[in-house]
């Protein structure tokens, strides 16, 4: 989106329900009235309703509930996260743009979001379903000043900052199952995919792809997942605001992500453990070469599983799933 249309919508947005003059906003914005007009034009093609009216100006009457570059930076209260958004009706993966905005020399928080997802990637080359218009399909492009080795971290932030949004905007607790998975009543409802481009010591950028299920009912989930996915209007009986809740993701994050770069992991690892699922118990721990049990400490200071097997040998581990 152009920066003019940026600073439009943020004056709009302080004005809501008065009237700005197109005087006003040709002077603040250097463009001439007719281009205003056509800013308006394209505002009101992304489904926001505009009253214009001679001798008094433009006002903003209803922002659309579909998603768009301009409604997701609309009221968006972030310093750097989301300065750049992508938004795509229909894409293969997101993480596929964001890649290729990365190798292009996008910004730092650039967004990439899609109401649907036609090939959309889990980890390891799994699938992730992405029903139309019913979930949050987005990947966030970062460029972090931290070493490669602790790139793993912001996937357990990243868990963090999504727990965090469930449990404040809707009524249900979240759990997270290490690393990536964000359970409620012990079935998926999100997963967070980190993807990352280095050479030896420097990381190049980092995408961090986020899915959350919305707004399906139980018909919308595939039946071969069914068993152990959800959605927080399966779990809530109520609808949610995308919108709303990618903004509230995005700001939750920015502030996590600079606490983060600013003291490091200990917090993340307190906050994450006060919502991991299972910990004191006994799990399941898959690698390639073995299944064992052992009792799930929690996380160690550098974001690894920390288990205790039956003989009292605590272990670190950076890559594993765990069932129970
Ligand atoms: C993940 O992988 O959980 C990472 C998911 C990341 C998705 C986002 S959406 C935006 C961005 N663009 C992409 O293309 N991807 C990212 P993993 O832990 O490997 O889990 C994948 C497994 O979860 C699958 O094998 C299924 O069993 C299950 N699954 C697939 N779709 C699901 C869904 N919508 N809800 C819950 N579980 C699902």
């Amino acid at each position: 989106m152009s920066s003019t249309r940026n600073k439009l919508i943020k004056i709009l947005e302080k004005t809501r329900n008065e009237y700005v003059s197109g005087q006003f906003l040709s002077e603040e914005l250097n463009i001439s009235r007719a281009a205003i007009w056509k800013h308006m034009k394209e505002l009101e093609k992304d489904g926001y309703e505009i009253e214009g009216k001679s001798k008094k100006g433009y006002r903003i009457l209803k922002s659309p509930e579909k998603l768009s570059e301009n409604t997701v930076q609309w009221g968006l209260n972030t310093k750097w996260l989301g300065k750049k958004v992508i938004h795509k009706p229909t894409t293969a993966s997101t993480q596929h743009i964001a890649h290729q905005l990365a190798q292009e020399s996008a910004p730092h928080g650039t967004i990439i979001i899609a109401d649907e997802q036609t090939a959309g990637k889990g980890r390891m080359n799994r699938k992730w379903h992405s029903t139309a218009g019913k979930g949050i399909w987005m990947s966030i492009l970062l460029r972090p000043e931290i070493l490669p080795y602790l790139a793993p971290q912001l996937t357990l932030l990243t868990a963090t900052v999504l727990a965090d949004v469930l449990s404040k905007d809707t009524t249900i607790e979240p759990k997270i199952k290490w690393p990536n998975d964000i359970l409620i009543n012990s079935k998926k409802t999100a997963g967070i995919l980190t993807e990352m481009q280095a050479e030896q010591d420097q990381i190049q950028y980092v995408v961090i792809g986020i899915g959350i299920n919305v707004n399906q009912t139980t018909s919308d989930i595939p039946e071969n997942i069914n068993s152990k996915a959800t959605s927080l209007q399966i779990e809530t009986n109520n609808a949610f605001d995308i919108t709303n809740l990618i903004q509230h993701i995005l700001q939750t994050f920015e502030n996590a992500y600079d606490a983060y770069i600013k003291n490091g992991f200990p917090n993340v690892k307190d906050k994450w453990e006060s919502y991991g699922f299972r910990i004191g118990e006994t799990i399941q721990i898959k690698t390639i070469k073995k299944n064992w049990h052992a009792t799930f400490l929690g996380i160690a200071e550098d974001g690894a599983l920390l288990t205790k097997a039956e003989d009292e040998e605590i272990k670190r581990l950076y890559s594993a799933e765990i069932d129970w």
